[in-house]
């Protein structure tokens, strides 16, 4: 449509999109308010995009369903266990055109969220991942851990074929019609890597890992280091070798 002074107008609603930040919480009262209100919504909603903050928790025995209820996010209650089931059912009921991931600790930059957007539209991505490495804060990730990850994050690479950098990270923008061509088994951890590997090595989506800030967590620390790197590891070598099934789904 075109105004009296000849520039083009857009009637608002019609070109605004929706933003859901699905964020896993397993009690995590001490970051979930925090992470929710560092969502930059006005920025975003500059760029045309609304957002809906969807908290999936896994029966927390602290505050983190009412503090994440009074911040104004979505709760879903999943009893089931796991990173990856979380994970699941929140993407299942998530309404967005777009859906960002992010954990409740307060470890992923949430605020540049409008920045990762932009990216992500601009080069027409199907899904996106994020590089801790690139930008790791002093504390933010343990010896151990960064060793566990770099383990982890090579054995993907190399029997994969595929360049991901930081298989372990768990902040991603995923377009929601590129959900069905992925094929998604894990219900822990190994979620992380299943979802990267899948984008990346589907051909009829295009997939982009780029440099982020990890911070340090707040809150109590629930990764098992060794249980969950296996974990990861055996899941690597049977989903290379095909023993994966999908687990119930509902
Ligand atoms: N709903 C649900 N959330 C979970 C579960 N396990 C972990 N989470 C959440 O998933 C996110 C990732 O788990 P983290 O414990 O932070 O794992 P991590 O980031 O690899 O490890 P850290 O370096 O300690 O942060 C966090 O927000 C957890 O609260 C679960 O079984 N159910
Ligand atoms: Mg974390």
């Amino acid at each position: 449509m075109l105004t009296a002074a000849g520039s083009t107008s857009r009637p608002e609603a019609a070109y605004r999109q929706l933003l859901s930040l699905v964020i896993p919480a397993l009690n995590e009262e001490q970051g979930i308010g925090a992470v929710i209100d560092e969502v930059p919504r006005d920025a975003l909603r500059k760029m045309g995009w609304d957002v809906e903050v969807l908290v999936v928790d896994g029966e927390s025995a602290d505050r983190t369903r009412d503090i994440a209820t009074q911040r104004g996010a979505r709760v879903i209650v999943e009893p089931r266990k796991g990173y990856g089931r979380a994970y699941k059912t929140g993407f299942a009921r998530a309404k967005g055109d777009v859906i960002a991931t992010a954990d409740a600790d307060l470890t992923y930059p949430v605020s540049d969220l409008p920045q990762l957007l932009e990216l992500f539209e601009r080069e027409k991505l199907d899904f996106l991942t994020t590089d801790r490495f690139a930008d790791l804060e002093q504390g933010a990730m343990r010896t151990k851990h960064r060793v566990g990850n770099w383990v982890l994050s090579t054995a993907a690479r190399v029997l994969f074929m595929r360049s991901i950098r930081d298989s372990q990270s768990g902040m991603w923008l995923l377009r929601r019609s590129a959900l069905d061509k992925l094929v998604l088994t894990a219900d822990g951890m190994p979620f992380s890597e299943e979802i990267k590997l899948e984008a990346f090595r589907h051909p009829a989506l295009r997939s982009q890992e780029v440099p982020i800030r990890y911070r340090v967590r707040v809150g109590e620390v629930k990764l098992q280091s060794w249980d969950d790197g296996v974990e990861n590891l055996v899941f690597l070598l049977r989903k290379r070798f095909g023993f994966t099934r999908p687990e119930a789904d509902g």
